[in-house]
């Protein structure tokens, strides 16, 4: 069912949640740190070189874009969070802005979380999964830039992750090793929101 993906079309930029389409369907959003590879990713996922760019004109980096796979299904990309230097009201500014989406959203399925495999679980990573708990929220974690790594301690990162969830967390959570660049774990992903998008 790639082909859902590769319609996928920005609809629009929202400074608010209150400016998102309606409430309805099925939704699934990408986050992560800034510099995680989250705009590669959806572009690898929709098979699109420029979609992400679309809506990364400068000072839009604090607000939602919406990407419509089809009248019943939306793609969300959350602001990037823990870019070196942000004022402390931006970054409460974005965990007010996440955590009140993912609190309220109801159409919201699933939450991709990208991290660098160089660099995973940091504080604020901890944070959202933290919001997703308290939602009962599926994540599932992509561990991108594997091709950083080499295969054997790739592994043993996605390992080291799974074992340092706490128990509240485990069930809901999947990960896999991902690599935007190298187009690596594509199928993995694919089956993944095909079971959250119901297709
Ligand atoms: N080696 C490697 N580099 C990657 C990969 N994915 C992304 N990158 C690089 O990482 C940098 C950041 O990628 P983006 O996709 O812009 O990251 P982002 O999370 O959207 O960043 P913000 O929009 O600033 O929050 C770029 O230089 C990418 O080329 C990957 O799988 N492997
Ligand atoms: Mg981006």
């Amino acid at each position: 069912m790639s082909s859902l993906y590769q319609n996928a079309e920005f609809l629009l930029s929202a400074a608010d949640i209150k400016q998102l389409p309606a409430d309805k369907g099925v939704e699934v959003a990408i986050v992560g740190r800034s510099n995680a590879g989250k705009s590669s990713v959806l572009n690898r996922l929709t098979n699109q070189k420029g979609l992400a760019r679309v809506s990364k004109t400068p000072g839009r980096t604090q607000l939602v874009n919406v990407f419509v796979l089809d009248e019943a299904r939306r793609i969300i990309d959350l602001p990037g969070y823990g870019f070196a230097n942000v004022p402390i009201a931006a970054q409460e500014k974005w965990q007010r802005t996440v955590d009140a989406y993912i609190q309220k959203r109801e159409s919201l399925q699933g939450l991709i979380l990208v991290m660098d495999i160089r660099h995973p679980l940091k504080p604020l990573d901890k944070q959202l999964l933290h919001y997703c708990d308290n939602r009962d929220l599926p994540v599932h974690i992509l561990l991108n830039k594997a091709d950083k790594l080499s295969k054997g301690a790739a592994q043993k990162t996605k390992l080291e992750v799974l074992a340092a969830l706490t128990d509240a967390y485990r069930n809901m959570i999947t990960l896999q090793t991902f690599s935007a660049m190298k187009n690596e774990g594509i199928k993995e992903l694919h089956l993944r929101l095909n079971e959250w998008y119901d297709c």
